[in-house]
């Protein structure tokens, strides 16, 4: 076997699916569980959806748990969406329920993948595509490369995309650097609470929304974008985020 045989396998492959991916029904910018949780639902449902993170590992904040101790927390609600993908859990105190943080992240991972989401690592998401007031696209570069070296970023167009990348709020706050939307009072409030676990967990299904056309808001983005109080290391609100984008996407892209 030629060693070059292996790279070409690679370069092939990779491409191929690049090539593919550069238009899609729905791009979703994080795979923290939220992000994950949405694309899985939505891939499910028949849509193209390419799934890009900046980090090698998808999982975001899933992995270790609270304070690097790697059980995720979850409340009644989420159990049916764990349930459904094979992820175990045990009851803890208080009603509370623990999985394995390792279970998760990996679980819903390749739920994802499996359901039809191309993921690709090591892509962050720098900008996003504006044309006439609508959101249709992000403009992405190799982690290694974005910010450390002047190469130009290169752009992934869709239908609807997601802002699901945490505290960070990428989109959301990229959005608002160039005053868009002009007249989104929820924008000006940008900038999470301190915490409340219950009001946050509630805060980030009930809020989830299109906070500019084309752009959606899921996770801990929607506390991020909306003022939302933050909750801490606690998973379920965040599953139920990401389900809850997943029926609005697929409603709006329905209609
Ligand atoms: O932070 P993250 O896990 O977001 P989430 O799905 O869940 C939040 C919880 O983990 C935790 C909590 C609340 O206290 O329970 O915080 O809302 O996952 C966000 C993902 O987005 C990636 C990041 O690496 C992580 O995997 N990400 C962030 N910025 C970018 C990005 C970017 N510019 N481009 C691509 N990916």
């Amino acid at each position: 076997m030629e060693e070059t045989a292996i790279s070409r396998a690679i370069v092939r492959a990779y491409h191929e699916k690049l090539l593919d991916r550069l238009a899609s029904d729905v791009i979703i910018v994080g795979a923290g569980p939220s992000g994950m949780t949405a694309a899985m639902y939505l891939a499910r449902g028949g849509l193209k959806v390419t799934l890009l993170e900046k980090r090698l590992s998808p999982g975001g904040g899933i992995w270790g748990g609270g304070m690097a101790m790697s059980e995720a927390v979850l409340q009644d609600d989420a159990l049916t969406l764990l349930d459904e993908i094979g992820i175990r859990h045990k009851p803890g105190p208080e009603g509370l329920h623990t999985a394995d943080a390792m279970e998760l992240a990996a679980g819903l991972c390749l739920s994802a993948i499996q359901a039809g989401v191309e993921m690709f690592n090591l892509m962050t998401v720098e900008d996003a595509c504006v044309h006439q007031e609508r959101l249709t696209g992000v403009v992405a570069n190799r982690t290694m490369i974005a910010g450390a070296l002047p190469v130009d970023p290169i752009t992934f167009s869709a239908k609807a995309v997601v802002d699901a990348t945490g505290h960070e709020a990428v989109l959301v706050k990229t959005l608002r650097k160039r005053g868009l939307p002009a007249d989104c009072t929820a924008a000006e409030k940008l900038g999470e609470g301190p915490m409340d676990a219950a009001a946050g967990e509630a805060f980030v299904v009930e809020n989830v929304c299109e906070v500019f056309p084309g752009l959606w808001v899921s996770g801990m983005s929607v506390c991020a974008a909306l003022g939302g109080p933050r909750m801490g290391p606690i998973f379920g609100g965040m599953l139920l985020s990401g389900k809850r984008v997943a029926e609005l996407i697929a409603s709006a892209l329905g209609d």
